[in-house]
């Protein structure tokens, strides 16, 4: 075995692909979506948790924000709901023997205990988690390693008592939608122990030349956070380890000159920062970001800036929030950070800002300010409802995977899924009239005890119109 032996075979020859497109995978929201309080250091998520949930509304707002990417001209791809309950984790958890999992008396059974003696198990076990595609993995183009391969690295998320099991179905998802890709290779997660947790493209940033046919190299930022628990007592831990930052840097084999690393301010995570895009983003030739949202902010900016403009010749557009403008809480309340940056097929970038950015008079003051400064490249905003996925602390950017893929794969016949993923009029109506003939209004978590619940979950996603 090498040191590599995470590794999958290449698929096609060595080509450096010229050209990459930027396109959008977004998870669809399932139909177990609930507040289970889950997420480490979230607060939204553990000031909702219990409370009713709406999973159709959840599945159409996330519907509407795709409807809303593809009809800016943006490639936007979708990736199937899990089955959940998750009978392979209650069996790990040994709340049903291996033998009798198909049992459905023995099921019902381990369904009550568990919902009377480990709740928390049980809403692990039913979480729609994997709607949150950002941290489904780190990608990384071909024309930026070494040696030329795309990789998709699937992250372990082993932080999370319910993300942890995404990793692996979500693993056969990206095979088969990349199936036939010229030279690319999409990856297990790094081993799932807490010195390597990793949480995907939500602590990773991309930045690449304004215009895609001017150069196709990227900088890569990983941003991590404090080695063990948070320093001064501060409560949450942070999710990203440093370790696992370099670990995945060197997975991708990357040059040093376009890699970076930075650290989250601990008192940022303790404000509700469980991942760097709800402090910070970037797309291309801009960087946004809050002045509190990392160690040595200053000096860490100034170096992604001379890395920058070494690599491409070209200034890098810097917008810096200060926290007297918005502060740490606000800019976590409305996840202005969180907002999708989209590069338009015809020039200039668009916001996708989440609705509580709008109701926030400071936070629309701010983002027209940047609309009308014709110095940076955002030319446009829209705004989306999201509100069952932002409760639990997830945006418009945590709902999807960006990935700068090479533009030929768009149009290639070796990759048959692709058309099959692909989010358009057709799949949008299929998936919508799926989603309003199966998904229930409301939800609470009484509902996971019942069988009859668990069996309607479980064909709802097995009745999904476009499965693998
Ligand atoms: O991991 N929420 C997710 C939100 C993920 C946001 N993603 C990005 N920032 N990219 C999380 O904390 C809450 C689930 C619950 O409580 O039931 C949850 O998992």
């Amino acid at each position: 075995m090498n040191s590599y032996s995470n590794q999958q075979p290449v698929v096609g020859s060595l080509q450096k692909s010229p050209e990459l497109i930027e396109v959008q995978i977004d998870g669809i929201i399932g139909p177990t979506h609930h507040f289970g309080g889950l997420g480490v250091g979230n607060v939204a998520s553990l000031a909702n948790q219990s409370k009713q949930s709406h999973p159709r509304a959840a599945a159409l707002e996330g519907a509407a924000k795709m409807d809303h990417v593809a009809s800016l001209g943006v490639p936007q791809f979708f990736l199937p709901p899990l089955v959940r309950p998750n009978w392979d984790f209650l069996v790990r958890c040994g709340w049903i023997d291996s033998k009798q999992r198909f049992d459905r008396s023995k099921q019902a059974d381990a369904l009550k205990r568990c919902a009377d003696e480990l709740p928390t198990l049980l809403s692990a076990a039913y979480s729609s988690s994997y709607m949150w595609t950002a941290n489904a993995g780190t990608f990384c183009p071909g024309t930026d390693s070494v040696d030329g391969v795309s990789r998709l690295v699937l992250a372990n998320l082993s932080s999370s008592l319910h993300r942890g099991m995404e990793a692996v179905e979500r693993y056969q998802q990206f095979s088969d939608l990349l199936r036939g890709g010229e030279n690319v290779q999409v990856c297990l997660p790094i081993p799932a122990v807490d010195p390597l947790r990793d949480e995907g493209a939500a602590n990773h940033m991309r930045f690449a030349a304004p215009n895609a046919g001017q150069s196709s190299i990227g900088l890569h930022v990983f941003v991590h956070g404090s080695g063990t628990a948070n320093s001064g007592g501060l409560s949450f831990r942070a999710r990203q380890s440093s370790l696992a930052s370099h670990t995945i840097s060197k997975f991708l084999r990357l040059p040093t000159e376009q890699t970076i690393f930075a650290e989250q301010s601990p008192k940022a995570i303790d404000e509700g920062v469980f991942h760097n895009d709800v402090i910070a983003t970037s797309s291309r030739n801009l960087f946004l970001y809050h002045a509190d949202a990392f160690v040595n902010g200053e000096c860490l900016v100034r170096e992604i800036r001379t890395k920058y403009e070494t690599l491409f010749g070209e200034p890098l557009h810097l917008i810096r929030v200060d926290a007297e403008t918005i502060p740490l809480h606000e800019a976590v309340r409305t996840y202005l950070f969180n907002s999708q940056i989209l590069s338009l097929p015809h020039g200039g970038m668009h916001l996708v800002c989440p609705a509580q950015c709008e109701q926030s008079a400071a936070v629309r003051e701010l983002i027209g300010t940047w609309v009308a400064d014709a110095r940076n490249p955002i030319a446009g905003v829209s705004y989306v409802h999201l509100s069952e996925s932002m409760a639990n602390g997830g945006g418009p950017a945590c709902l999807r995977l960006r990935m700068d893929w090479p533009i030929g794969w768009l149009t290639s016949r070796a990759m048959p899924s692709l058309a099959k993923y692909r989010w358009d009029e057709r799949s949008s109506q299929k998936i919508k009239d799926w989603i309003e003939r199966f998904y229930s209004e409301r939800l609470v978590f009484d509902d996971f005890q019942r069988i009859d619940f668990a069996d309607y979950v479980t064909l709802a996603v097995r009745e999904f119109p476009f499965q693998a």
